[in-house]
């Protein structure tokens, strides 16, 4: 449905930003409904407003009068505008409780799961390695990195050791607070391919500003090739290091080519 909502949208957000999730698209049409229905609102209020201070201003011969809004002509003026904005907002809250419904409760079976800690001021991403179990000690832990396949369906458990922070993609149109003490489930399926930003959204101290870290979405066969040449068992020198050298060596296979 919302698929075919999106053909008549003017499509607000994915003209700053691609959709790199499967529901993105939901976010996105909810934003352009409220933008659509709050701005006309806006703008016509605002008109109307200004047109009244012109046309009652101040002239020699007219007399302020009181009105009490008490005739049926009065009683209209406030009562049918009323009622528009009624069905404005059950317009908004239907599709707001459908969206809700589909992101949070209708969750689908993760194909793969991925732990995600916040700290002050890092994150740090347990991939599961080729056992696809996380605790295991071929888990793969890399810092501001997250490394995911495309078109596969995850489940993430995230966690904060210290203050409240928040885990932010906004590719995916993804926002979830990190609480400490608790783990927050919550799901993604990316849908494209690339490196984009994660962020932190919420005040967690001096350095939050530059709490950022990076996604990299890949093909099947690239994430295994990154799986495998990752995973703890095969390295000696450990994970961090082995994680941040191919990171390097990716830079330098993109500068020569
Ligand atoms: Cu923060």
């Amino acid at each position: 449905m919302f698929e075919f909502l999106d053909k008549f949208m003017p499509g607000i957000l994915e003209s700053l930003l691609p959709r790199a999730s499967s529901y993105a698209v939901q976010i996105d049409v909810l934003f352009d409904v409220i933008t659509i229905l709050v701005g006309f609102w806006f703008f016509l209020v605002l008109g109307y407003f200004f047109y009244l201070i012109f046309r009652y201003r101040q002239r020699d011969g007219h007399k302020a009068e009181y009105i009490s809004g008490e005739t049926h002509k009065q009683k209209q003026a406030i009562e049918i505008p009323h009622y528009l904005i009624l069905v404005c907002d059950v317009a908004i809250i239907i599709p707001t409780f459908l969206v809700w419904f589909n992101i949070k409760i209708d969750v689908p079976p993760p194909d793969e799961e991925v732990r995600i800690v916040a700290q002050q001021w890092a994150w740090t991403f347990y991939h599961a390695g080729e056992d696809k179990v996380l605790g295991t000690e071929d888990d793969i832990v890399s810092v501001n990195e997250l490394h995911i396949k495309n078109n596969t369906q995850y489940s993430y458990h995230l966690e904060s050791k210290d203050v409240m922070h928040n885990f932010s993609v906004p590719v995916f149109r993804l926002k979830q607070d990190a609480i400490p003490g608790r783990v927050i489930s919550g799901h993604f399926k990316p849908i494209l391919e690339g490196e984009w930003d994660i962020q932190c959204a919420e005040m967690c101290g001096v350095a939050h500003g530059i709490m950022g870290a990076r996604i990299f979405i890949k093909s099947e066969a690239e994430h295994n090739a990154w799986l495998a040449a990752n995973t703890p068992a095969t390295s000696d020198t450990g994970t961090l290091a082995i994680v941040n050298q191919n990171r390097s060596q990716e830079k330098k296979d993109r500068n020569n080519g």
